[in-house]
């Protein structure tokens, strides 16, 4: 029998992705030729590949049986919830209705500009710059497009646990990815008008994720964003599977230009998330997804990951060092998997 190349090599990642998992199962790391794997699969299939090990994650981890769905995104109802996941599946994206509160954005805010951050280095630049650690935000004056925030500074933050601790945002998390999740990917950043063309580092190039096998963010904006602050940006649809074409997909795991993406889509695909500040987007970063270049003033952003998995990409362990919010160490109490990725091996009240 024939076997084409490209059946070959989908063979080969499957059994390296396969081994891969094994190891994962042992002792929780993912070595790096099965993220590969996984990543040359999703590119290869179009997503069919994620889609099947989702299905297994879930009957080893159902979803938690909630008490109720209350929180940051209102009082929310097995209707509300199946609207949502509805549009998550379909378009990939969900604005809320509901914001957070102006004192919540306020003192976020605050910490951002009394916090030291990291500017993040540009090196698709003629005169490319070194990542540093800065004291504070150079908000009047910034030297770099990005400054993010450490995860281990957002986790520690009163208002980002209540955040980790709510409800109604696990429930738009654990429905849509069909299981008990865990929170993995907490980051805050700012985007500047430092640079007068996008920049590769900082995400403000069209680019789909592939760090894990499912995963569900949640934007917040903390700062309003007008179509010159830099919005988030999304093509949408082409988070399903096989929503984008085999002809950027096969390029493999890179940055792409404007032109590259507009030829594939139509203009009423792309929506720019323009939004006052406490608005909460969740959407699905497998589609194609950037920051828009900042023209004027800059943009704060808080996110929150939820994924099926920690199998994948390599981030660096931060984990609460103190949990001051009794919401979050309740929900800690019942909800181990959800925390396992910043709680376990802490010392503290558990
Ligand atoms: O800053 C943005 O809007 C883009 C962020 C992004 O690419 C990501 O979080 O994966």
């Amino acid at each position: 029998m024939m076997i084409t190349n490209n059946v070959r090599s989908r063979m080969a990642s499957t059994a390296r992705m396969t081994a891969g998992a094994v190891r994962f199962w042992m002792d929780g790391r993912t070595p790096g030729f099965a993220y590969q794997s996984m990543v040359g699969l999703f590119c290869m299939t179009g997503g069919t590949s994620n889609d099947t090990l989702s299905r297994l994650v879930s009957l080893l981890h159902p979803p938690y049986r909630l008490s109720d769905m209350y929180g940051v995104l209102g009082n929310l109802g097995a209707e509300d919830i199946s609207r949502v996941i509805l549009q998550l599946d379909q378009k990939g994206h969900y604005v809320f209705e509901r914001r957070l509160p102006s004192d919540f954005c306020d003192r976020l805010l605050q910490f951002s500009l009394t916090n030291r951050c990291l500017q993040r280095g540009m090196s698709d630049v003629p005169e490319a710059t070194e990542t540093r650690e800065v004291e504070r935000y150079p908000r009047k004056n910034p030297g770099g497009v990005r400054y993010d925030f450490s995860a281990r500074d957002v986790i520690n933050n009163l208002d980002v646990q209540l955040l980790m601790a709510d409800r109604s945002i696990l429930a738009v998390a654990q429905s849509y990815l069909r299981c008990s999740p865990i929170l993995d990917v907490m980051s805050m950043w700012w985007h500047t008008a430092y640079s007068k063309v996008p920049d590769k580092d900082a995400a403000q190039f069209w680019h789909f994720d592939m760090d894990r096998i499912k995963w569900l963010k949640f934007f917040i904006y903390l700062t309003d964003v007008g179509t010159a602050n830099g919005p988030h940006s999304f093509v949408e649809g082409s988070h399903r599977t096989g929503g984008i074409p085999d002809s950027l997909r096969l390029k493999g795991y890179v940055r792409l230009t404007d032109e590259e993406v507009e030829a594939c889509y139509p203009r009423e695909r792309f929506i720019e998330f323009t939004a006052p500040r406490g608005t909460v987007i969740a959407e699905d970063t497998r589609g194609l997804h950037k920051g828009k270049l900042v023209q004027w003033g800059d943009r704060l952003v808080l996110q929150l990951q939820f994924s099926n998995s920690l199998f994948g990409g390599y981030y660096p362990p931060s984990k609460l060092t103190r949990v001051e919010s009794p919401e979050l160490q309740a929900m800690i109490r019942r909800c181990s998997r959800l925390y396992s990725n910043y709680w376990r091996e802490v010392d503290g009240p558990r």
